[in-house]
């Protein structure tokens, strides 16, 4: 007999499909120059170019303060940890522009 309760118990959640996106996005990016778990710069700006254009503003030295203002330990690339700084970053965005409120700003230094 099927049993509803054990399939749907078996369902991902909506949030945890879209963390699950985020990671693979990620990874995604990241083993493409060089092939490691992080994300170098060109790697960072390309993801962000191809997966991310609508949100935070689309110039290159906005991509380029992100990256630095998030690459916490100045190794010159982002560890997935140092990324879901980015992900807070665009969720913040998109909340925003759901509610119809500013968008976020870069920090300045
Ligand atoms: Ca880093």
């Amino acid at each position: 007999m099927f049993c509803c309760f054990s399939f749907f118990s078996k369902m991902k959640t909506d949030l945890e499909l879209a963390l699950e996106c985020a990671i693979n996005i990620y990874h995604q990016y990241a083993i493409k120059n060089p092939r490691d778990d992080y994300l170098s710069k060109s790697e960072f700006t390309q993801l962000m170019k191809e997966t991310a254009k609508t949100f935070l503003t689309n110039t290159v030295p906005v991509r380029a303060e992100l990256f630095k203002e998030t690459d916490l330990n100045k190794d010159k690339e982002l560890s997935f940890e140092e990324f879901t700084i980015v992900l807070s970053k665009v969720a913040d965005d998109a909340h925003r522009i759901i509610h119809g409120e500013n968008r976020c700003k870069p920090e300045s230094n």
